[in-house]
């Protein structure tokens, strides 16, 4: 035997071994979809050793999923930025989830992601997140972590407090942090006193995770800054923090920090519901986006709407009470009791902890201090539980570990001060590298905290890690908090600024994640069932191919008789029912991004082809040993020619 032939049919040998791994060695996971299950609720109280931890993304829109505590970065999920990595809000199907009354937006600023409850517990179901920029909140659904919904909201300057949940998700509130004309009308900037105003909105959340806006009330012309809902006793309230009460236009950092107190707006949400049955509202008209994946379709779709329910304090006796807080309140938490309140005042000295309980009987024994813009004032003495002192410079933001105690992130200082709730002393402290801004406790906003670590979110690394030129990267520190002392475990970069971040013990949501989508039950209107069906046809200048991918081949992967000034349409179908087989497409020259089609989806990009020639297609994801060998040739021809549309596979 020659060489040349003992090299030939050792190649072939081992192509065959190749085929014979990937086609039944692969094939033993499980169709396992999930979906079906995802309407149970998960409470689970108790102990957990692993977690899923969910990162805002910051200026980058996105979520970030890390482990804890290995704080291994898993995955990012797009949400409000174009990612050309899984063709979010490049491919046909996804551009709708970036559409609002602006137009199409590839970019926002997102802030706090938060897990949808049940009865006051994460339940692993979806988690919500806000856009800062142009105001939205989406919904993540964490069977697939995919973006499922984003509602944009209407009458507000920018999304900061939000998104957070009530006790059955009954609503998601969102607070604006900058006041506007409302209606948005062209003014004189320094008419801010008459013409501005805040928004708090609802959106109600329908048991199927749908999202609809169903209130929003007109507050003064402060900027509202964060939120929480009330949990047990206080479940019908929710609580948002304002700054700028001295409603100053221009260099806030002086102007606005002139008044001792700024205040905590208590909204009794409940009444707001009575108030709006009773018709006491008024409607406004604003347009607004809301878009969701439809999972059959494998396809998104934007729906328009045009009005709101505006309720008015002045119209609406005991919706809404002001606690005064000191001094430009950020961070606002409701402990797991649902009794206390505490406020970060960023230039306060203590940490004020106002009661529920007492804010009740406040109102009761109408213990006014006065009334501003019709709204009444608490008196401070009357509602507040206790000042924890000492707490650091520059208080945030407070999680709870479910024990007793209470853990404020200090902005200045640079450190976690943890305190007890009750004797209001602060009993340990740790330092954090550098200026940390929120922090998070697994649960540590709901009613039943998986209180064993605390992750510190911080700002500025310095000299923490390697430089990577002019800006380095922002970092999360974990820490041990089940013993009386804090312990530093482990520092690691994040993406993006982390604003905020929840976790969940990985249990609940790992028996929920889906594996494939059902090629049977993929309705997508370009979707193929079978590599039979792949075709392309031609309707005028459109052309429509109808691809489907399985290792490792595209069905059709030759195609002539496209021609210059077509716009060729790729509806791809991956046809694999594997867990964990997606196959990529892109095509030389396209001015978008490639595709990621998961098993049994279909996902579409448009080609432009600019001049004739022969393009190349391939597969971009590593699907098996033959992957190199998934590709094909397009022949573009001129305009006028007349080479007709061809296609084939194999000879
Ligand atoms: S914020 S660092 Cu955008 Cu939540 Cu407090
Ligand atoms: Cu399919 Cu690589």
């Amino acid at each position: 035997m020659n060489r040349r032939y003992i090299r030939a049919l050792l190649i072939g040998i081992s192509v065959v071994a190749a085929f014979v791994l990937m086609h039944y060695g692969c094939q033993e996971s499980k169709n396992l979809s999930a979906g079906d299950e995802a309407e149970k609720v998960y409470v689970a109280p108790g102990d957990y050793d692993e977690f899923y931890m969910f990162t805002s993304g910051g200026f980058s829109g996105q979520i970030g999923v890390y482990g804890l505590p290995s704080g291994r970065l898993f995955r990012q999920i797009p949400v409000f930025s174009q990612d050309p990595e899984k063709a979010y809000g490049y491919s046909e199907e996804s551009k709708p989830m970036l559409m609002t009354s602006y137009g199409f937006i590839p970019w926002d600023d997102a802030h706090h992601p938060e897990l949808s409850q049940t009865d006051g517990v994460p339940d692993g179901r979806w988690i919500f997140i806000n856009a800062n920029n142009t105001p939205r909140v989406a919904r993540v659904d964490l069977t697939t972590f995919t973006t499922a919904e984003i509602i944009e909201i209407p009458n507000s300057g920018g999304n900061h407090g939000s998104p957070f949940v009530t006790e059955n998700n009954e609503y998601v509130v969102a607070s604006t942090r900058f006041s506007l004309p409302i209606p948005n009308e062209d003014v004189p900037i320094n008419s801010f006193k008459e013409n501005f105003k805040g928004t708090l909105t609802f959106i109600k959340v329908a048991p199927d995770g749908k999202m609809s806006i169903a209130f929003q009330i007109l507050v003064p012309g402060f900027d509202y800054d964060l939120a929480h809902a009330g949990k047990g006793p206080s479940h019908g309230w929710a609580f948002f923090t304002s700054y700028n009460t001295e409603q100053a236009n221009t260099l806030l950092e002086v102007n606005a920090s002139q008044n001792d107190k700024d205040f905590i707006a208590a909204v009794n949400w409940k009444k707001a519901e009575e108030y709006i049955a009773k018709g006491n509202f008024k409607k406004s008209s604003s347009t607004f986006y809301r878009n969701y994946v439809d999972e059959k379709k494998h396809m998104a779709f934007s729906e328009k709407n045009s009005e709101v329910k505006i309720l008015s304090p002045d119209d609406c006796p005991g919706l809404i009470y002001y606690l005064p807080t000191p001094k430009s309140p950020h961070g606002v938490d409701v402990d797991p009791t649902g009794e206390y309140i505490a406020a970060g005042g960023k230039l306060a000295a203590v940490i004020p902890v106002h009661s529920f309980s007492k804010m009740i009987k406040a109102i009761e024994n109408k213990d006014f201090e006065t009334e501003v813009y019709g709204i009444p004032v608490l008196k401070y003495e009357s509602v507040l539980a206790g000042e924890v002192e000492n707490c650091g410079l520059g208080p945030l933001h407070t999680e709870f570990d479910g024990k007793g105690f209470a853990y404020t992130s200090a902005f200045i200082s640079s450190e976690i001060v943890k305190w007890e709730i009750g004797t209001w002393k602060v009993v340990d402290r740790i330092p954090t590298y550098y200026s940390i801004g929120h922090l998070s406790i697994p649960g540590g906003d709901s009613k039943k905290p998986w209180g064993k670590y605390v992750v510190a979110l911080n700002k500025i690394t310095k000299d923490r890690y390697l430089p990577t030129g002019p800006e380095l990267t922002q970092s999360a520190q974990l820490i041990d908090i089940s013993g009386d002392k804090m312990k530093l475990l482990l520092d690691f970069p994040t993406i993006g600024e982390p604003h905020y971040a929840q976790s969940i013990p990985a249990e609940i949501l790992m028996k929920n994640s889906k594996k494939i989508y059902p090629i049977e039950e993929n309705e997508h209107p370009y979707g193929i069932k079978a590599e039979k069906d792949a075709r392309v046809e031609r309707n005028g200048n459109d052309v429509h191919v109808y691809m489907s991918t399985i290792r490792t081949h595209f069905a059709p992967d030759n195609i002539e008789g496209i021609k210059v000034g077509d716009n060729v349409y790729f509806h791809v179908t991956n046809l694999e029912q594997d867990w964990d087989i997606p196959h990529g497409f892109a095509v030389k020259g396209a001015q978008t991004s490639e595709l990621l089609v998961l098993p049994g989806m279909t996902e579409t990009i448009v080609w432009k082809p600019q001049q004739p020639g022969i393009y190349p297609f391939y597969c971009t994801d590593f699907c098996s040993a033959l992957h190199q060998e998934m590709q094909g040739y397009l022949r573009v021809s001129p305009k006028n020619s007349n080479v007709e549309i061809s296609y084939r596979i194999g000879n």
